[in-house]
Protein backbone atom coordinates (compact mmCIF):
# COMPACT_ATOMS: atom_id res chain seq x y z
CA UNK A 1 0.00 0.00 0.00
CA UNK A 2 1.12 3.56 -0.69
CA UNK A 3 2.86 5.45 1.91
CA UNK A 4 0.70 8.16 1.32
CA UNK A 5 -2.06 8.55 -0.94
CA UNK A 6 -1.96 12.33 -1.78
CA UNK A 7 -4.33 14.41 -3.72
CA UNK A 8 -4.32 17.73 -4.76
CA UNK A 9 -5.37 20.65 -2.26
CA UNK A 10 -3.68 19.31 0.99
CA UNK A 11 -0.56 21.79 1.83
CA UNK A 12 2.57 20.49 2.73
CA UNK A 13 4.70 22.68 5.03
CA UNK A 14 7.54 23.45 2.68
CA UNK A 15 8.57 26.82 2.48
CA UNK A 16 6.11 27.30 -1.03
CA UNK A 17 2.57 26.54 -1.59
CA UNK A 18 2.81 23.23 -3.69
CA UNK A 19 -0.68 21.90 -5.01
CA UNK A 20 -0.14 18.51 -3.27
CA UNK A 21 1.23 17.91 0.00
CA UNK A 22 4.77 16.31 -1.11
CA UNK A 23 6.30 13.78 1.00
CA UNK A 24 9.28 14.58 2.94
CA UNK A 25 10.58 10.99 2.79
CA UNK A 26 10.34 11.11 -1.05
CA UNK A 27 12.08 14.31 -1.51
CA UNK A 28 14.68 12.91 0.44
CA UNK A 29 14.65 10.42 -1.97
CA UNK A 30 15.01 11.71 -5.47
CA UNK A 31 17.89 13.93 -4.25
CA UNK A 32 19.59 11.10 -3.02
CA UNK A 33 19.13 9.01 -5.82
CA UNK A 34 21.85 8.46 -8.79
CA UNK A 35 19.00 5.75 -10.81
CA UNK A 36 15.71 7.74 -11.96
CA UNK A 37 13.29 6.02 -14.51
CA UNK A 38 10.09 7.64 -15.79
CA UNK A 39 6.91 6.22 -17.82
CA UNK A 40 5.05 8.74 -18.87
CA UNK A 41 1.37 8.01 -20.98
CA UNK A 42 -1.24 10.61 -22.58
CA UNK A 43 -2.16 12.17 -19.26
CA UNK A 44 1.63 14.09 -19.68
CA UNK A 45 0.39 15.62 -22.32
CA UNK A 46 -2.94 16.42 -21.40
CA UNK A 47 -2.29 20.18 -20.03
CA UNK A 48 -0.53 21.04 -23.35
CA UNK A 49 -4.11 20.67 -24.81
CA UNK A 50 -4.19 17.03 -26.10
CA UNK A 51 -6.76 14.76 -25.51
CA UNK A 52 -5.66 11.69 -23.91
CA UNK A 53 -6.13 8.10 -25.40
CA UNK A 54 -9.20 7.63 -23.08
CA UNK A 55 -10.74 10.75 -23.56
CA UNK A 56 -13.33 11.30 -25.96
CA UNK A 57 -12.74 12.48 -29.54
CA UNK A 58 -14.06 15.12 -31.07
CA UNK A 59 -15.95 15.78 -33.53
CA UNK A 60 -16.00 14.04 -36.78
CA UNK A 61 -13.75 11.33 -34.76
CA UNK A 62 -16.25 11.32 -31.44
CA UNK A 63 -17.98 7.88 -33.47
CA UNK A 64 -14.66 6.30 -32.97
CA UNK A 65 -12.75 4.17 -30.30
CA UNK A 66 -8.83 5.03 -30.49
CA UNK A 67 -8.04 1.05 -30.12
CA UNK A 68 -10.06 0.78 -33.22
CA UNK A 69 -8.46 3.08 -35.42
CA UNK A 70 -4.98 2.27 -34.21
CA UNK A 71 -4.47 -1.01 -35.59
CA UNK A 72 -3.36 -2.80 -38.91
CA UNK A 73 -6.65 -4.28 -39.39
CA UNK A 74 -8.29 -0.74 -39.42
CA UNK A 75 -5.55 0.90 -41.91
CA UNK A 76 -6.20 -2.68 -44.40
CA UNK A 77 -9.97 -1.75 -44.32
CA UNK A 78 -10.00 1.74 -44.48
CA UNK A 79 -6.15 3.35 -45.24
CA UNK A 80 -7.52 6.76 -46.37
CA UNK A 81 -9.93 7.11 -42.75
CA UNK A 82 -6.85 5.56 -40.64
CA UNK A 83 -4.55 8.06 -42.75
CA UNK A 84 -7.11 11.29 -42.00
CA UNK A 85 -7.19 10.12 -38.25
CA UNK A 86 -3.62 10.77 -38.27
CA UNK A 87 -3.65 13.92 -40.05
CA UNK A 88 -6.07 15.41 -37.95
CA UNK A 89 -3.83 14.16 -34.88
CA UNK A 90 -0.65 15.79 -36.46
CA UNK A 91 -2.16 18.99 -36.83
CA UNK A 92 -3.71 19.02 -33.20
CA UNK A 93 -0.02 17.99 -32.01
CA UNK A 94 1.50 21.07 -34.22
CA UNK A 95 -0.46 23.72 -32.77
CA UNK A 96 0.62 22.69 -28.83
CA UNK A 97 3.44 22.72 -26.55
CA UNK A 98 5.42 20.94 -24.02
CA UNK A 99 3.64 21.91 -20.30
CA UNK A 100 5.08 22.93 -16.99
CA UNK A 101 5.34 18.74 -16.16
CA UNK A 102 7.50 18.08 -19.69
CA UNK A 103 9.87 20.98 -18.55
CA UNK A 104 10.23 19.66 -14.75
CA UNK A 105 11.26 16.20 -16.13
CA UNK A 106 13.95 18.10 -18.17
CA UNK A 107 15.34 19.76 -14.67
CA UNK A 108 14.92 16.46 -13.36
CA UNK A 109 16.87 14.37 -15.90
CA UNK A 110 19.64 17.53 -15.22
CA UNK A 111 20.36 16.64 -11.48
CA UNK A 112 19.71 12.90 -11.78
CA UNK A 113 22.81 11.12 -13.10
CA UNK A 114 21.23 8.43 -14.97
CA UNK A 115 18.17 9.65 -15.96
CA UNK A 116 15.55 7.25 -18.55
CA UNK A 117 12.80 8.68 -19.82
CA UNK A 118 10.26 6.15 -20.88
CA UNK A 119 7.09 7.33 -23.33
CA UNK A 120 4.00 5.64 -24.38
CA UNK A 121 3.30 8.97 -26.35
CA UNK A 122 3.96 9.74 -29.62
CA UNK A 123 3.02 13.33 -29.78
CA UNK A 124 7.01 14.43 -29.23
CA UNK A 125 6.93 17.08 -26.86
CA UNK A 126 8.85 15.61 -24.25
CA UNK A 127 11.96 15.63 -26.76
CA UNK A 128 10.27 19.21 -27.83
CA UNK A 129 10.77 20.26 -24.41
CA UNK A 130 14.36 19.33 -24.34
CA UNK A 131 14.58 15.90 -22.63
CA UNK A 132 17.38 13.52 -23.70
CA UNK A 133 17.55 10.28 -23.19
CA UNK A 134 13.94 9.46 -24.65
CA UNK A 135 12.67 6.01 -25.51
CA UNK A 136 9.54 5.99 -27.68
CA UNK A 137 7.78 2.72 -27.04
CA UNK A 138 5.17 3.56 -29.26
CA UNK A 139 6.76 5.54 -32.14
CA UNK A 140 6.33 9.28 -33.08
CA UNK A 141 3.35 10.10 -34.86
CA UNK A 142 5.39 13.23 -36.55
CA UNK A 143 7.51 10.23 -38.44
CA UNK A 144 5.90 8.71 -41.71
CA UNK A 145 6.80 5.60 -43.43
CA UNK A 146 5.96 3.34 -46.42
CA UNK A 147 4.36 0.60 -45.24
CA UNK A 148 5.44 -1.96 -48.19
CA UNK A 149 9.44 -0.99 -47.86
CA UNK A 150 9.22 0.69 -44.87
CA UNK A 151 11.24 3.73 -46.28
CA UNK A 152 10.96 6.95 -43.97
CA UNK A 153 9.93 10.42 -45.50
CA UNK A 154 9.72 13.92 -44.36
CA UNK A 155 7.31 15.05 -47.29
CA UNK A 156 4.02 13.85 -48.94
CA UNK A 157 1.32 14.92 -51.81
CA UNK A 158 -1.93 15.07 -49.81
CA UNK A 159 -4.16 14.83 -52.41
CA UNK A 160 -6.94 14.71 -49.51
CA UNK A 161 -8.36 12.10 -52.20
CA UNK A 162 -5.95 8.45 -51.51
CA UNK A 163 -3.19 7.88 -49.32
CA UNK A 164 -0.14 8.99 -50.30
CA UNK A 165 2.32 6.81 -51.86
CA UNK A 166 6.09 6.12 -51.17
CA UNK A 167 8.20 7.64 -53.52
CA UNK A 168 10.65 4.48 -53.76
CA UNK A 169 8.22 1.30 -54.12
CA UNK A 170 4.75 3.38 -54.48
CA UNK A 171 3.13 1.44 -51.63
CA UNK A 172 1.07 3.48 -49.20
CA UNK A 173 2.35 5.44 -46.71
CA UNK A 174 1.80 4.71 -42.75
CA UNK A 175 2.55 7.30 -39.65
CA UNK A 176 5.22 5.44 -37.70
CA UNK A 177 3.51 4.48 -34.68
CA UNK A 178 2.87 1.31 -33.10
CA UNK A 179 -0.45 0.07 -33.42
CA UNK A 180 -2.92 -2.26 -31.35
CA UNK A 181 -1.34 -5.78 -32.73
CA UNK A 182 2.06 -4.74 -33.66
CA UNK A 183 5.51 -5.48 -31.65
CA UNK A 184 7.00 -2.69 -29.99
CA UNK A 185 10.45 -1.68 -31.19
CA UNK A 186 12.57 -4.51 -29.43
CA UNK A 187 15.53 -2.23 -29.09
CA UNK A 188 13.60 0.60 -27.19
CA UNK A 189 11.77 -1.98 -25.21
CA UNK A 190 14.85 -3.72 -24.26
CA UNK A 191 16.37 -0.57 -23.24
CA UNK A 192 13.11 0.43 -21.52
CA UNK A 193 13.19 -2.91 -19.10
CA UNK A 194 16.65 -2.92 -18.26
CA UNK A 195 16.37 1.17 -17.13
CA UNK A 196 12.96 -0.14 -15.10
CA UNK A 197 14.79 -2.85 -13.48
CA UNK A 198 17.68 -0.76 -12.89
CA UNK A 199 15.44 2.53 -11.36
CA UNK A 200 16.08 3.44 -7.72
CA UNK A 201 13.17 5.36 -8.36
CA UNK A 202 10.22 4.37 -10.99
CA UNK A 203 7.94 7.04 -12.03
CA UNK A 204 4.73 6.03 -13.47
CA UNK A 205 3.17 9.61 -15.13
CA UNK A 206 -0.23 10.34 -16.80
CA UNK A 207 -0.98 6.54 -17.86
CA UNK A 208 -4.10 4.11 -16.91
CA UNK A 209 -1.68 1.60 -16.68
CA UNK A 210 -4.17 -0.90 -19.46
CA UNK A 211 -1.89 -0.68 -22.83
CA UNK A 212 0.95 -3.57 -22.22
CA UNK A 213 3.63 -4.48 -22.87
CA UNK A 214 4.51 -1.19 -21.09
CA UNK A 215 2.08 -1.27 -18.24
CA UNK A 216 4.54 -4.29 -16.94
CA UNK A 217 7.52 -1.81 -16.67
CA UNK A 218 6.35 -0.68 -13.21
CA UNK A 219 6.34 -4.11 -11.97
CA UNK A 220 9.88 -4.91 -13.43
CA UNK A 221 10.55 -2.25 -11.27
CA UNK A 222 8.72 -3.00 -8.11
CA UNK A 223 10.51 -6.81 -8.32
CA UNK A 224 13.77 -5.59 -8.49
CA UNK A 225 13.56 -3.17 -5.42
CA UNK A 226 12.53 0.15 -7.10
CA UNK A 227 10.49 2.98 -4.73
CA UNK A 228 7.61 3.04 -7.00
CA UNK A 229 5.60 6.49 -7.33
CA UNK A 230 2.60 7.27 -9.33
CA UNK A 231 1.61 10.82 -10.50
CA UNK A 232 -1.90 10.25 -11.82
CA UNK A 233 -5.07 12.46 -12.12
CA UNK A 234 -6.94 9.59 -10.77
CA UNK A 235 -6.60 5.87 -9.34
CA UNK A 236 -5.60 3.44 -11.60
CA UNK A 237 -4.27 -0.52 -11.33
CA UNK A 238 -1.02 0.06 -10.23
CA UNK A 239 -2.35 2.61 -7.19
CA UNK A 240 -2.25 -0.03 -4.83
CA UNK A 241 1.36 -1.04 -5.45
CA UNK A 242 2.64 1.96 -5.39
CA UNK A 243 5.23 3.47 -2.78
CA UNK A 244 3.74 7.26 -2.67
CA UNK A 245 0.54 8.06 -5.00
CA UNK A 246 0.21 11.82 -5.79
CA UNK A 247 -3.27 12.19 -7.29
CA UNK A 248 -3.44 15.39 -9.53
CA UNK A 249 -2.04 16.90 -12.78
CA UNK A 250 1.29 16.47 -13.76
CA UNK A 251 1.87 19.96 -14.96
CA UNK A 252 1.53 21.22 -11.36
CA UNK A 253 2.81 18.14 -9.35
CA UNK A 254 6.48 17.91 -10.97
CA UNK A 255 6.99 21.67 -10.92
CA UNK A 256 6.29 21.74 -7.72
CA UNK A 257 8.08 18.23 -6.84
CA UNK A 258 11.11 19.46 -8.76
CA UNK A 259 11.30 22.80 -6.77
CA UNK A 260 10.78 21.18 -3.46
CA UNK A 261 13.95 18.85 -4.24
CA UNK A 262 16.15 21.45 -5.90
CA UNK A 263 14.79 24.46 -4.17
CA UNK A 264 18.12 26.68 -5.18
CA UNK A 265 16.72 25.99 -9.24
C1 LIG B 1 1.86 -5.99 -28.62
C2 LIG B 1 0.36 4.38 -30.71
C3 LIG B 1 2.41 -8.17 -29.32
C4 LIG B 1 -0.79 4.47 -31.70
C5 LIG B 1 -0.47 3.01 -28.88
C6 LIG B 1 -0.51 -8.47 -22.99
C7 LIG B 1 0.77 -8.54 -23.52
C8 LIG B 1 1.02 -8.02 -24.79
C9 LIG B 1 -0.01 -7.40 -25.53
C10 LIG B 1 -1.26 -7.33 -24.98
C11 LIG B 1 -1.51 -7.85 -23.72
N1 LIG B 1 -2.83 -7.65 -23.46
C12 LIG B 1 -3.39 -6.99 -24.49
C13 LIG B 1 -2.48 -6.82 -25.44
C14 LIG B 1 -2.75 -6.16 -26.72
C15 LIG B 1 -2.52 -4.66 -26.67
C16 LIG B 1 -3.07 -3.98 -25.46
O1 LIG B 1 -2.34 -3.66 -24.54
N2 LIG B 1 -4.37 -3.75 -25.46
C17 LIG B 1 -5.00 -3.01 -24.37
C18 LIG B 1 -6.10 -2.13 -24.93
C19 LIG B 1 -5.49 -4.02 -23.36
N3 LIG B 1 -1.11 -4.36 -26.79
C20 LIG B 1 -0.59 -4.28 -28.03
O2 LIG B 1 -1.21 -4.58 -29.03
C21 LIG B 1 0.86 -3.85 -28.15
N4 LIG B 1 1.52 -4.77 -29.04
O3 LIG B 1 1.81 -6.33 -27.49
O4 LIG B 1 2.21 -6.80 -29.66
C22 LIG B 1 3.13 -8.75 -30.45
C23 LIG B 1 4.40 -9.30 -30.23
C24 LIG B 1 5.07 -9.86 -31.29
C25 LIG B 1 4.50 -9.87 -32.58
C26 LIG B 1 3.25 -9.30 -32.80
C27 LIG B 1 2.55 -8.72 -31.73
C28 LIG B 1 0.96 -2.48 -28.80
C29 LIG B 1 0.45 -1.43 -27.88
C30 LIG B 1 0.74 -0.02 -28.45
C31 LIG B 1 -0.51 0.55 -29.06
N5 LIG B 1 -0.24 1.92 -29.54
N6 LIG B 1 -0.19 4.23 -29.35
C32 LIG B 1 -1.50 5.78 -31.57
O5 LIG B 1 -1.19 6.60 -30.68
O6 LIG B 1 -2.39 6.00 -32.43
S1 LIG B 1 -1.10 2.88 -27.32
C33 LIG B 1 -1.88 4.30 -26.82
O7 LIG B 1 -2.35 4.02 -25.50
C34 LIG B 1 -1.05 5.56 -26.66
O8 LIG B 1 0.31 5.39 -26.92
C35 LIG B 1 -1.23 5.87 -25.16
O9 LIG B 1 -0.19 6.55 -24.61
C36 LIG B 1 -1.30 4.49 -24.67
C37 LIG B 1 -1.61 4.16 -23.28
O10 LIG B 1 -2.66 4.90 -22.83
P1 LIG B 1 -2.29 6.00 -21.71
O11 LIG B 1 -1.07 6.74 -22.13
O12 LIG B 1 -2.27 5.34 -20.39
O13 LIG B 1 -3.48 6.98 -21.88
P2 LIG B 1 -4.90 6.84 -21.18
O14 LIG B 1 -5.80 7.82 -21.85
O15 LIG B 1 -5.30 5.40 -21.09
O16 LIG B 1 -4.64 7.31 -19.67
C38 LIG B 1 -4.26 8.63 -19.40
C39 LIG B 1 -4.16 8.74 -17.90
O17 LIG B 1 -3.73 10.06 -17.59
C40 LIG B 1 -5.51 8.56 -17.20
O18 LIG B 1 -5.33 7.67 -16.10
C41 LIG B 1 -5.86 9.96 -16.70
O19 LIG B 1 -6.50 9.93 -15.44
C42 LIG B 1 -4.51 10.59 -16.55
N7 LIG B 1 -4.49 12.04 -16.74
C43 LIG B 1 -5.25 12.78 -17.57
N8 LIG B 1 -4.88 14.09 -17.45
C44 LIG B 1 -3.85 14.13 -16.57
C45 LIG B 1 -3.60 12.83 -16.10
N9 LIG B 1 -2.64 12.55 -15.20
C46 LIG B 1 -1.91 13.58 -14.73
N10 LIG B 1 -2.08 14.87 -15.13
C47 LIG B 1 -3.04 15.17 -16.04
N11 LIG B 1 -3.22 16.46 -16.42
ZN1 LIG C 1 7.94 2.00 -50.14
Amino acid sequence: MPSGTHTAGEFDSHSFDSVIDLPIELIRLVIRSTRITVLTGAGASQESGLRTFRDSQSGLWAQYKPEDLASPQAFARDPKLIWEWYAWRREAIKAVRPNAGHYALVEMEKRIPVFTLITQNVDGLHRMAGSRNILELHGNILRVRCSVCGTFTDFWRDDHESVPLCETCHGMLRPDVVWFGEPLPRKELEEAVKASRASEVFFSIGTSGVVQPAATLAYAARNNGSVLVEINAEPTPLTPKVDFALHGRSGEILPDLVRACWPQG
